[in-house]
């Protein structure tokens, strides 16, 4: 079994890399962020909660993803592995998923972390926002989106490093050209 969480700025690849992964490896794709978009769509009491702080670029509450991350888990029966992409985003979703895996003798095998500057992750997300209408995607917001991931979001790496389960990914270049470093990273910790 084999866990890895694909971590990075908004718009750094993380959703697109996810795909090519499970293609890979078969694991099971966890995006907190698609979990998120889902409630909304069905507008569960968590999609309507949730959907405040998205609009906002803020993060949704930990107590609210950690347990709808922890049940997520338990709907599958004996997985190869998963793609935590988006989570964790603190480092307090951090230490609970780390005790959950644990309590069930499991691990985050490697933390991936693509590095993309800021520029270039405003014009990706401006784009998409055009493309498709998500209603984060909104300049104003993407700004608010990249401070909350450098003040909030970043000192996830320290806790993952201090692990030696840091690997950061130049996340610049072709989909497949990444996609082929996050697999060099993944081949040598397995
Ligand atoms: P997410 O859905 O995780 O959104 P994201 O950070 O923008 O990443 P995404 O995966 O969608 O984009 P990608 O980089 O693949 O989160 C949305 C919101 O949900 C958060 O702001 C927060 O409010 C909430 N949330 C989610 N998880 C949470 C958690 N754990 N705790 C609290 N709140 C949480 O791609 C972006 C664009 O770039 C795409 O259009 C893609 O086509 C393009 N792209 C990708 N790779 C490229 C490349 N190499 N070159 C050019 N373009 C590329």
């Amino acid at each position: 079994m084999i866990n890895i969480v694909l971590f990075g700025p908004p718009g750094s690849g993380k959703g697109t890399q996810s795909q090519k992964l499970i293609d890979k490896y078969g694991l099971i794709h966890l995006s907190t962020g698609d979990i998120l978009r889902n409630e909304i769509s069905e507008g569960t009491e968590l999609g309507v909660k949730a959907k405040k702080f998205m609009d906002a670029g803020e993060l949704v509450p930990d107590a609210d993803v950690i347990a709808m991350v922890i049940h997520k888990l338990t709907e599958y029966d004996d997985p190869m592995g998963f793609i935590f992409d988006g989570f964790p985003r603190t480092p307090e979703q951090a230490r609970s998923i780390r005790h959950s895996l644990t309590d069930k003798d499991l691990r985050i095998n490697i933390m991936i972390t693509l590095e993309v500057p800021c520029e270039e992750l405003i014009s990706r997300l401006v784009k998409r926002g055009e493309e498709t209408g998500r209603s984060d995607d909104e300049r104003s917001i993407i700004e608010k989106r990249l401070e909350v991931y450098l003040q909030q979001s970043k000192p996830v790496i320290d806790f993952y490093d201090k692990m030696r389960k840091y690997v950061a990914i130049d996340g610049m270049g072709t989909i497949d050209e990444i996609f082929d470093r996050i697999v060099c990273a993944v081949e040598a910790c397995i």
